[in-house]
């Protein structure tokens, strides 16, 4: 059995910016238009009336100031309400290969690792651009590492998910060195007509190096232990799928085709499940709450990982034992407690232990006990 070790993360950030007011705006730009053009079913009652949105509720129920997108104006377009993506040919990357490369890219620099030299690329994400070839073979090859490669998709908890299945190849020795990748383009499959949720994501890519502790040759952290879990729950869902065409209605614009959620109900029965799961996580590792120097949490909602936060450690956490980056990000899906990890993380000194932990829609649940060696 060999020990495996994190080496190098990457994060690729777009370089547009929405934030919550130009949001709000166009939202309700959107909105007044709806209701002008439905104000006759809306009189007799048919159908109600948009709501308006507010930056106010968004900063106090999510703790989000802005999120990054690939492309803005057709988000923004009250006449639209979604992205613009060129058509791509079949010759060239896609648009997940595409920022996968330069989070890669950064991850394996960061690790001093030749992309020649990974044997597993796991693409975990929450949605995939195809159903194949998968995403994962387009990123090995447009990268040039050998091996294998695959897709992965649990939400929310991908990276942790392909984490755990990177550190097991590595430990049994099928594998030498992984490479996991987490392109989450949201802004694709966010229904931003939708007020309840138009605030909540981002885009970003993110990339972690995984490889035998013994092979590191810099900075790195051992992966102590790993832990999935999930419960299945309707609460987070999209029902976009290749059986669509073939189902009455099934080609509409249907509001079950993109993100839709019971974020109240999320919130209620997330909290618990997530801090159960670390509780045991620990203990069974042999770990107490107080060996953690800081946790990586999962970035959906600040008030949620104060929650965590103050149930695993039965206190409340300083700000530095539990970054947030939701107030810049917003919610990236599998990459924010990536993206929390590599950008806190230079800091920890050798023997400093902390915990990654992601979870979301499944609901899933999963979390990387580390220790900088
Ligand atoms: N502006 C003003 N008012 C609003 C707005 C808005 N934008 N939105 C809602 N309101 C209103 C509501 O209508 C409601 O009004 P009323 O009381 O009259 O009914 C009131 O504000 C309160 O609304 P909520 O009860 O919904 O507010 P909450 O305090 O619960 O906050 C949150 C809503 C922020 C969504 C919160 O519930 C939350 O964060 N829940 C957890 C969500 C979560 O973690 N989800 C995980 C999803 S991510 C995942 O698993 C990955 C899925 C795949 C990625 C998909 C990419 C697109």
């Amino acid at each position: 059995m060999y020990q495996p070790a994190i080496t190098g993360t990457g994060v690729f950030t777009p370089e547009h910016v929405i934030t919550n007011e130009e949001l709000v705006a166009s939202f309700n730009a959107y909105a007044e238009k709806w209701n002008a053009a439905h104000a006759d079913a809306i009189a007799t009652g048919e159908v109600e009336a948009k709501e308006m949105s507010s930056t106010g509720f968004i900063l106090k129920a999510s703790g989000i100031e802005q999120r990054y997108v690939l492309e803005k104006e057709g988000i923004l377009d009250p006449d639209r309400m979604y992205p613009h993506f060129r058509q791509r040919s079949d010759e060239e990357p896609g648009l997940m290969t595409q920022i996968a490369m330069d989070a890669c890219e950064k991850a394996l620099t960061r690790a001093g690792v030749r992309a020649i030299e990974i044997d597993l690329v796991i693409c975990a994400a929450s949605n995939m651009e195809r159903a194949y070839p998968a995403i994962g073979v387009e990123i090995q090859k447009a990268l040039g590492a050998g091996g294998f490669a695959f897709d992965m998709n649990v939400a929310c908890s991908s990276a942790t998910f392909g984490i755990q299945a990177a550190a097991d190849m590595i430990r049994a020795g099928s594998v030498r060195k992984a490479l996991v990748v987490n392109p989450e383009i949201t802004s694709g499959h966010l229904e931003w007509r939708d007020r309840d949720c138009h605030f909540i994501f981002g885009d970003v890519c993110t990339a972690t190096v995984l490889e035998r502790a013994e092979e590191a040759k810099g900075e790195h952290w051992i992966v102590h232990s790993t832990r999935c879990a999930t419960e299945f729950s309707n609460n987070i869902r999209n029902n976009n799928g290749f059986l669509r065409r073939n189902r009455p209605d099934g080609m509409k614009d249907r509001r079950d085709m993109q993100f839709m959620q019971n974020g109240r109900k999320v919130f209620k029965e997330v909290v618990p499940m997530v801090s159960d799961h670390i509780a045991h996580h620990l203990e069974d590792a042999g770990w107490q709450a107080g060996d953690l120097r800081r946790m990586w949490l999962h970035q959906a909602n600040k008030a949620m990982n104060d929650f965590i936060g103050r149930k695993v450690l039965g206190r409340v956490p300083e700000p530095e034992e539990q970054p947030n980056i939701l107030q810049e990000y917003a919610n990236t899906s599998s990459a924010g407690s990536i993206i929390a990890f590599a950008k806190h993380s230079n800091d920890m000194r050798k023997g400093d232990k902390g915990l990654i932990c992601s979870f979301g829609a499944g609901y899933s649940v999963g979390s990387v006990l580390i220790e900088r060696a």
